[in-house]
């Protein structure tokens, strides 16, 4: 008989008693079964990204994959310290806003979060950063490459994808060898992420004799690209690399066609989705891009299919990573026989973990070894992984699945 049951019998048998009129003792009368421990124990995991604003369907990507991974752990009755978790799932939307982001961040930190997943981009996570590690709370994100986030030395702080410093020499370097463009032209929407990304291409090109345009700058809110567009054409760039999100990415392709620009154009993660066809039309076809891990259709089938049943939709960009980012955190609440930030700290650090997107552990500073980054081309309005860049070695996207199987 477990405690709650047997609690309940107590209390019925008392009621029987006092029914019947029975006198008893007065010291007998007043005591009550000793408080049992509750056996559920409640685990509230927090969520942020943009659920508002013109980036929100990737916030909402990065939510589902976080809010299935809780999902699957409450159905699955996870038991930590002999009691079963009843896990909730806090989902916050910091509007891609960087003073927004650290409201939500002490939002949860006041709502006793064991863990947090997010934030989902770099100009957010960085600032909401402080806050969770002065707290001790562990969070993880899915999505944010901005090397600064995990240089800061929090050490309750950990990502699931690459950094930009891989990311941006990986696409770099594709478009040199590939591409062999002499003069390029590189644009960021001036975000901790777009900006960063786009100094790490600018590097990487120069660094292999390409000569670069003097750098262009919108926001995370530009979408009329013509002055800068026009001013670029004039220049005659053979490539253009944007560091910024798809909701701005795209404008600035159908734009630059529009005017008539033939240059290739390239863009990292935040661009890298097939909402590009939707916001570019045919004027996306044949753009470059890259992803800081592997592709979501390389994800684990289990995971894809149980997400597709879930969401009625196919992960966009990095749903499988904040999946993982969610089971990680439960995974070492297991490990530690805790939910305790303090105590399941420890286990996460030195986490061994396969997750949806592959082989997960974590150097010292927080940030996913071995990360790959993958390169994308649209043909057909579609998204087509080409090579994965892995440990510094290029392959094609062929080797790289054959090598997974
Ligand atoms: N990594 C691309 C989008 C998220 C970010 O880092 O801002």
């Amino acid at each position: 008989m477990n405690d709650m049951k047997l609690g309940i019998t107590l209390i019925a048998a008392a009621v029987a008693l006092a029914g019947c009129g029975e006198q008893k003792p007065a010291a007998k009368a007043e005591a009550k079964p000793a408080a049992a421990a509750p056996s559920v124990l409640e685990v509230k995991i927090g969520h942020v990204g943009p659920l508002t604003g013109g980036i929100a369907h990737l916030g909402k990507d990065n939510e589902n994959g976080a809010r299935l991974a809780v999902e699957e752990a409450n159905a699955a009755r996870t038991r930590i310290d002999g009691k079963e978790v009843k896990f909730t799932f806090l989902a916050e939307d910091d509007q891609a806003d960087p003073k927004t982001g650290t409201t939500v961040a002490q939002k949860l930190v006041d709502a006793k979060v064991a863990g947090v997943v997010g934030h989902l981009n770099s100009g957010t996570s960085i600032p909401a950063s402080p806050i969770y590690a002065q707290a001790g709370i562990p969070v993880i994100s899915g999505s944010a490459t901005n090397p600064k986030l995990t240089e800061q030395g929090f050490k309750s702080q950990f990502r699931v994808v690459g950094r930009d410093d891989q990311q941006g020499p990986a696409i770099a370097s594709y478009l040199a060898t590939t591409k062999k463009p002499k003069l390029v032209a590189v644009i960021d929407d001036a975000t901790a992420y777009g900006e960063g990304i786009a100094n790490e291409v600018e590097k990487t090109l120069k660094a292999a004799n390409i000569k670069v345009l003097p750098r262009e700058k919108g926001t995370d809110k530009t979408t009329d690209w013509k002055a800068v567009l026009t001013k670029l054409r004039g220049r005659r760039p053979d490539a253009v690399f944007y560091g910024g999100m798809d909701a701005t990415g795209g404008p600035l392709l159908k734009q630059g066609r529009e005017l008539g620009i033939k240059a290739v154009f390239s863009f990292g993660d935040g661009a890298c989705t097939d909402e590009m066809t939707k916001l570019a039309g045919p004027a996306a076809e044949g753009l470059l891009c890259s992803q800081a891990g592997i592709p979501p259709q390389a994800a684990d089938k289990r995971f894809l299919e149980a997400y597709k049943k879930r969401f009625n939709v196919d992960p966009i960009l990095y749903a499988p990573f904040t999946y993982d980012a969610a089971k990680l955190l439960i995974a070492a609440m297991q490990k530690a026989n805790s939910a305790d930030p303090k105590r399941y700290l420890p286990e996460l650090q030195k986490i061994d973990f396969t997750g949806a997107t592959g082989k997960i552990a974590f150097d010292g500073k927080g940030d996913r070894k071995d990360a790959e980054m993958t390169i994308f081309t649209m043909q057909g309005g579609k998204l087509g992984p080409i090579a994965i860049v892995k440990g510094g070695k290029t392959m094609t996207y062929e080797e790289f699945i054959k090598g997974m199987k």
